[in-house]
């Protein structure tokens, strides 16, 4: 790897994300995409109407629903491979815990438009997603399994307020919609291998077009107050912990679950 852990350390605090280019080999790749092709076909059949409708993703990959036994574990040692936690090691100080997998699609309809968010304000309202913004956070990491466009990105904002253009057309303020472009936006094009890091609540979206299919993963830090986001069932079962290699990124969720 060209960065090290102090490099990418920096980029995450000062910027907000950081890409590398090609992490994943094709074989590294080409396993995942299988798993992961299984899940999104099988999702794909049972949620048809809300797919056809309006979805631009799906969630909870490694629970039972959709994959069996053996594919969830291939999943979970991918999810906690040596090459991903040595990134989730970078970034996060101490027991970095899992949250949850979210997989990123194109919408059915053409002419549904991305749009710009902080995963925050879903949950919070604006002073306190000021508030949010200051503390322990949650990271994505997004694995790209086909070339895609790929998110913008407006950097430094995991740390900072919103501009007056960037609140008005995120929150739909003042007749300005989501969907409009921003003047500080960064578009950083993805490539199936690539690996982009970010914090869910800086100012993004992804960007509609190409094949796109991205594995997202949610880690975060256990001091932050996040554990009922998640679910247990999409936890490894007990027996599926001995056939992962280093289940700690699990452990540390099903230990704050356990204190509950
Ligand atoms: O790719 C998308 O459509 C949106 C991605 C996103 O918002 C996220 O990962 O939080």
């Amino acid at each position: 790897m060209v960065e090290n852990r102090c490099q990418l350390n920096s980029s995450y605090h000062e910027q907000g994300y950081f890409v590398i280019r090609d992490y994943f080999n094709a074989a590294e790749i080409s396993a995942l995409r299988k798993v992961i092709l299984k899940f999104h076909e099988a999702w794909k059949k049972d949620n048809e109407q809300f797919y056809q409708e309006e979805a631009f993703n799906s969630s909870l990959i490694t629970g039972s629903q959709y994959l069996a036994y053996d594919d969830r574990v291939k999943l979970f040692n991918f999810i906690s491979s040596k090459k991903i936690m040595n990134i989730v090691d970078s970034v996060m100080a101490a027991n970095p815990a899992f949250m949850n997998t979210q997989l990123f699609f194109n919408p059915v309809n053409p002419l549904q438009k991305d749009f710009w968010h902080r995963d925050c304000q879903y949950d919070y309202d604006v002073e306190d997603q000021k508030q949010v913004i200051q503390e322990t956070q949650v990271v994505h990491f997004r694995i790209p399994l086909f070339d895609e466009l790929g998110m913008e990105l407006v950097p430094g904002t995991h740390k900072r307020w919103d501009n007056e253009e960037e609140f008005d057309v995120r929150q739909e303020e003042k007749g300005r919609v989501s969907s409009e472009g921003l003047s500080t936006g960064k578009k950083i094009k993805l490539a199936a291998g690539d690996l982009l890091v970010f914090s869910a609540d800086m100012i993004h979206r992804g960007i509609y077009g190409l094949d796109r299919l991205a594995l997202d993963m949610l880690v975060f830090d256990s001091t932050g107050d996040y554990v009922d986001y998640v679910d247990d069932d999409c936890l490894p079962e007990t027996s599926m912990l001995e056939k992962i290699e280093d289940p700690r990124l699990f452990m540390n969720s099903i230990d704050l679950k356990a204190e509950g």
